[in-house]
């Protein structure tokens, strides 16, 4: 063989390394539940007539002049929400009392039918211009269970709520990315009970906006996480057995709700929501009540630092204007988050690897920013392991790790290990599953080398990132 020859095979040999990936592995996201995810956070709404009665279940039977915001502001809300870092608004577009935020046209219990804007005003309307002016998306929580249309209980209801998610999901607001379909219904022993046709609801919104995730206790879209507290599992699966399972009274046991299904047959991720007040609704006897920061910080790392996605919800005031001590706590809170994430103190670290999958899934790729670069260990190397050696000690007392979820959800366990007197490693932390985001809290320690090793995953691990973080109370 001559030089050019052996030149050109060499050159073959890497450039197939190269192109060459892992394979997915069990369910994966489908794009619309990847763009989801990577929003990490979004600011829930929660407004209607409540707000203006005090109760937080409406009865249905409030007249429609009790909704009258004095200077509603979606832009406002839209400013606060872009500034303390949230990727999009969720607004209760209709809540259990069956008002509704826009004129639809399937009911007459709408803004409408108000004084607010001579009855001319759309809430949705203004919601998604601001969302547009301020680089957010915007979704929709429309509940199923109305405690005012006539036909509720009735199979007609289920016609006429079809017809009312298609009033909002046909474009005509933009790009709606969320469809949040709560699954509370508090009708008593002699309520009216309503069968609801699922397919249908769904269908009626995928026709039209066939990129909506749709949010409920089973999915398809996204999960609830199982409780109003913010707080996902620990072992946190994006993965959900959901078959035989229905939102509301037939939902997925709680444990399941939180910790996903491990070999669970369809992709359905978590979504935390919880409101910085004590309720969903604004009252003004709550304002001394809003979550501190260090709370706020709890929530945020065990949700979106469990494989969840945060869902905060901050609701206006009477005025239909975010109360001046949510959105201060709101930027206190990005402030915190800038002065603990802004600063991976892994930077500027070698990594070695136990193996790769290739130069182009080679470890440095850990410390690289774009997602789409990511560490894949060797096929074959399930307990793969990780060394990061620091350019100096460095103190941290938060470790946070991603999974490259294109590929799927794949790590069981893992343990976090630093040098240890004798040459060896010692463990300082163990954790279950990865996922998007995993950020273990860890007692403060100082290190200039951190070792995780991947103790059991389905598949080779898939890393995208690896991160040091120091997080300080006040
Ligand atoms: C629950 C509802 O009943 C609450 O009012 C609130 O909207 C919360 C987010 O979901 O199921």
């Amino acid at each position: 063989m001559n030089n050019r020859a052996l030149y050109l095979l060499l050159a073959a040999v890497i450039a197939a390394s190269c192109s060459q990936s892992p394979l997915p592995y069990g369910p994966v996201p489908t794009k619309s539940q990847l763009e989801w995810q990577k929003m990490e956070m979004n600011l829930f709404v929660h407004f209607g007539p409540n707000t203006f009665s005090g109760l937080e279940w409406g009865l249905g039977s409030e007249p429609e002049s009790l909704f009258n915001p004095s200077a509603l502001d979606c832009r406002q809300w839209a400013a606060i929400a872009r500034a303390a870092g949230f990727k999009g608004i969720i607004l209760t577009a209709k809540h259990h009392d069956g008002f509704c935020l826009w004129p639809n046209p399937e009911s007459e219990h709408t803004v409408r039918e108000s004084a607010w804007r001579g009855g001319q005003g759309d809430v949705i309307r203004e919601l998604s211009e601001a969302c547009r002016e301020y680089g957010l998306k915007m979704g929709v929580y429309i509940s199923p269970w109305d405690r005012n249309d006539p036909s509720y209980g009735t199979p007609c209801y289920n016609e006429k709520y079809a017809k009312t998610l298609r009033s909002v999901h046909d474009g005509r607001y933009g790009e709606i990315f969320e469809q949040w379909f709560d699954g509370a219904c508090g009708e008593g022993p002699n309520g009216k009970r309503q069968e609801y046709d699922w397919p249908l609801f769904h269908r009626s919104i995928l026709e039209l906006n066939p990129g909506a995730v749709l949010f409920s206790d089973t999915g398809p879209g996204c999960r609830w996480v199982g409780n109003e507290n913010g707080m996902a599992g620990e072992t946190s699966w994006s993965t959900l057995d959901a078959d035989g399972f229905s939102p509301g009274a037939g939902a997925p046991p709680t444990e399941s709700l939180m910790q996903g299904n491990e070999d669970g047959r369809y992709w359905i991720p978590a979504e935390a929501d919880v409101s910085i007040r004590p309720g969903w609704f604004w009252r003004e006897s709550e304002n001394e009540r809003v979550k501190s920061v260090d709370e706020l910080m709890d929530i945020y790392l065990n949700s979106a630092g469990r494989n969840a996605l945060l869902l905060l919800n901050v609701p206006p005031d009477t005025s239909g204007r975010i109360h001046p001590v949510d959105s201060l706590r709101l930027m206190e809170f990005r402030e915190r988050l800038d002065g603990v994430f802004g600063n991976n103190l892994a930077e500027g670290a070698r990594v070695r690897t136990s193996s790769s999958f290739g130069i182009r899934h080679r470890g440095r790729n850990l410390l690289e920013k774009r997602y789409e670069r990511y560490w894949a260990a060797a096929r074959k190397d399930t307990c793969a392991s990780f060394v990061l050696e620091l350019p100096q000690q460095r103190r941290f007392n938060l470790i946070q790790l991603q999974e490259y979820i294109p590929l799927g959800q794949r790590v069981r366990s893992f343990v976090v290990e630093i040098p240890d007197d004798e040459g060896g490693w010692q463990s300082i932390a163990k954790g279950t599953t990865i996922g998007y985001k995993r950020i273990l809290r860890i007692p403060e320690i100082s290190a200039d080398r951190i070792r995780v090793r991947i103790t059991s995953s389905k598949a080779a691990p898939v890393l995208e990132s690896a991160g040091l973080y120091l997080y300080f109370t006040h």
